[in-house]
């Protein structure tokens, strides 16, 4: 086969979407995973208010929400098995809690603990990563690992649009494809990285149009539709364990609040748009969709508000009150021997000799 031939025969199948993959008010429901992805969007809402109000009481440092985002969030835990692992970037709490991180351990990063909070082999989660996309070569590294050892695993690398600037995207997926690695690129499309718009961050077609310069399918999928995310995102991740390679998958969604508690999105973008986007709110879109086919009662809705108030009420609790701290900790892990100034600062220290906080 020449060049020119599989340019011709393979393009086609690569090809991203023109018009975003949607399921809402398209498909004939799920009556089982429909109703799930509703209650744990109806979770994520809340843990997404309620994070935010923490930061406004000094309890959290800092939070990134995913308001309007939580279709990926939830689509992107939900579609993954039990060995799988995830890898999120500080955005993604909420992936990280649906996949069954207690909710306060995923914050334990954000509340300015020094390490993760969480094991990450315990849940299969790698820690919540602030600088942009280096965790998408991680993901790659574990994934080829997988394969080289035959361990059936899939792993899901979640990324901002901004992100897909840095030269980890370009090397993860440049690398995924070479080694035919089992790994997904979720990359979740909100049009802003904080106030650069999409439009300074690409000339692309579409973000998943890239994926044919590294010999990947693309993937466009409407980010505020759970269970489109959770379709395209299951098969990604199937043909990636049945050996298929990568898949890189684009979600048009859009963040609702500021970039973080710390940023006033008002400088820099219309109300116009923000009200556009609420209009199409990926919670009150399922749950429309759900009642029109009988699949969600007033009772149903009720307990899974009643859920989420007793998530709320648990962070509320967790982080209520101040973890306990060994100030010695400040010196450990610094070096793998301590250097002569540090054990001298670090008896000063104990001591109380003018080296107490
Ligand atoms: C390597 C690196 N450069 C810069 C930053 C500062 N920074 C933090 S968030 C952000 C914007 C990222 O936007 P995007 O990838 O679209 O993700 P979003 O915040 O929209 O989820 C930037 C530039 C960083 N964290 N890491
Ligand atoms: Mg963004």
């Amino acid at each position: 086969m020449t060049v020119q031939d599989a340019t011709v025969t393979e393009l086609p199948t690569l090809l991203p979407e023109s018009e975003p993959f949607r399921m809402l008010g398209q498909s004939p429901p799920d009556s089982a995973l429909w109703p799930r992805l509703y209650t744990a969007l109806v979770r994520g809402r809340r843990y997404n208010t309620q994070a935010t109000t923490l930061t406004r009481q000094g309890r959290l440092a800092v939070y990134p929400s995913s308001t309007g985002q939580e279709a990926c969030q939830v689509a992107a835990a939900l579609a993954l098995g039990p060995r799988d692992w995830l890898f999120p970037s500080y955005r993604d709490t909420l992936a990280a809690v649906t996949r069954g991180l207690p909710p306060a351990a995923a914050l334990g990063l954000l509340r300015g603990d020094w390490h993760t909070g969480y094991d990450p082999h315990a849940h299969r989660i790698a820690p919540l990563c602030t600088p942009l996309a280096t965790q998408l070569p991680h993901a790659v590294g574990l994934a080829h690992a997988a394969r080289l050892r035959g361990d059936d695993v899939a792993v899901l690398g979640l990324v901002g649009d901004g992100g897909t600037s840095e030269g980890d995207f370009h090397e993860a997926l440049n690398f995924a494809a070479v080694w035919r690695a089992p790994v997904v690129f979720l990359v979740q499309n909100n049009g802003w990285a904080i106030s650069v718009p999409l439009a300074k961050q690409t000339a692309a077609p579409s973000i998943a149009h890239k994926a044919i310069g590294y010999g990947m399918p693309g993937r466009l999928v409407d980010g505020n539709d759970a269970p489109a995310v959770h379709h395209v995102l299951t098969e990604a991740l199937d043909r990636a364990r049945a050996g298929g390679g990568p898949t890189l998958v684009e979600a048009l969604t859009y963040r609702v609040d500021a970039h973080t508690n710390a940023d006033d999105a008002t400088r820099y973008r219309d109300d116009a748009e923000v009200a556009a986007w609420r209009a199409r709110d990926p919670l009150p879109r399922l749950e429309r969709e759900l009642r029109r086919h009988g699949l969600l009662t007033d009772d149903a809705a009720e307990a899974a508000r009643a859920d989420a108030e007793e998530l709320a009420a648990g962070l509320r609790a967790a982080l209520g009150s101040d973890p306990p701290l060994a100030p010695a900790d400040l010196f450990a892990h610094v070096y793998a021997t301590p250097t002569p100034q540090l054990r001298e600062q670090a008896a000063g220290f104990g001591g109380g000799a003018g080296g107490a906080p």
